[in-house]
């Protein structure tokens, strides 16, 4: 595949900020896409996520600094830095109340980046995400995970009761949010991007399994997550605003991405090899499996 020439990437170690510095000098935007982001794997490895989520984010601030780069930085972040919302939701202004390693990382990311717009005056922007979904998506993640999982008939490890709420957004509606800020967002301004489907994980489950094709009997009822976020909720009257609505209804996007999945097994059969076998492993082997909660049925 060739490469477009809009695009450059760079690999490799992400401290070098000198192998970055050519590359943001010469740009006119840097979106921050980068990022360790499976709360799971934070649990099991704090350190990797303060070195690409708070470190990684300085380094590239720090090369638009020292370059004099005119680009405007997009910083993305996601609506876990706001802690867990029993009720009502989270608006850009309130305090951040990270609970997870990765949380905190991201929003340590966050105020990195603020710190270079209030003292370098670096035009920076923050987006704050909702949990997205889509093709393409690494199956560590619970959506993509499920499908897979079905469709090879191995359980469905759903953590706790299934009643934690999450607020489902469709890649293409997140990636359509990322380009109205990048270029008509105010800089030093965050704006919260929320797909308005708050579900519990225990009903996007079922759709799954009903999606597939497989019995519920696939779901495993498992030992929670440790500090695991209640739900998440965000107001995006913001980004509203500036004139972004979702456009994918959420189980449109769903039967979407199954059929993604059922047809692209050649991309992410070799994935749940290697690596991922070992982390699946480490996660998932010494989760007690649990009765079904009361009122699960
Ligand atoms: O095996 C699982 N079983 C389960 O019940 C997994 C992997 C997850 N879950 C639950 C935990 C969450 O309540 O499903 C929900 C979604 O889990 P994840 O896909 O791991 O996402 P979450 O922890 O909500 O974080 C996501 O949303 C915000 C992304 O991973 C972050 O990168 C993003 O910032």
């Amino acid at each position: 595949m060739e490469a477009d020439p809009r695009f450059r990437f760079v690999q490799g170690d992400i401290c070098q900020a000198a192998a970055v510095e050519p590359l943001v000098a010469e740009a006119d935007a840097v979106v921050n896409f980068a990022a360790e982001t499976h709360v799971d794997r934070s649990l099991l490895d704090p350190g990797s996520f303060i070195n690409t989520d708070v470190y990684g984010v300085y380094v590239l601030l720090e090369a638009l600094r020292r370059t004099g780069g005119k680009a405007r930085f997009l910083q993305i972040s996601t609506d876990e830095v706001y802690g867990s919302v029993e009720a009502g939701s989270s608006r850009e202004e309130d305090p951040p109340r990270p609970r997870s390693p990765y949380s905190a990382s991201k929003a340590g990311g966050e105020m990195m980046a603020q710190a270079y717009f209030e003292t370098y005056r670096l035009p920076v922007l923050i987006t704050r995400g909702s949990n997205t979904f889509g093709p393409y998506q690494y199956p560590e993640k619970v959506i993509p995970l499920f499908i897979t999982n079905a469709l090879d008939d191995v359980p469905l490890p759903l953590y706790g009761d299934g009643l934690n709420v999450r607020d489902w957004l469709y890649v293409e509606d997140h990636c359509a949010a990322v380009d109205l800020v990048l270029h008509e967002g105010q800089a030093g301004e965050a704006y919260n991007v929320g797909g308005g489907n708050e579900r519990t994980n225990l009903a996007v489950t079922e759709l799954i399994l009903q999606l597939v094709g497989k019995p519920r009997s696939l779901i495993a009822f498992v030992s929670d997550r440790p500090g695991h976020d209640r739900r998440y909720s965000l107001d995006c009257a913001k980004i509203g605003r500036l004139g972004w609505r979702p456009a994918h209804p959420f189980e449109d996007a769903l039967r979407r991405t199954v059929e993604w999945y059922v047809q692209n097994e050649w991309w992410w059969r070799k994935l749940k090899t290697g690596e991922y076998a070992d982390y699946y492993r480490r996660n998932y082997a010494h989760r007690r499996q649990s009765r079904q909660p009361a009122g699960a049925e």
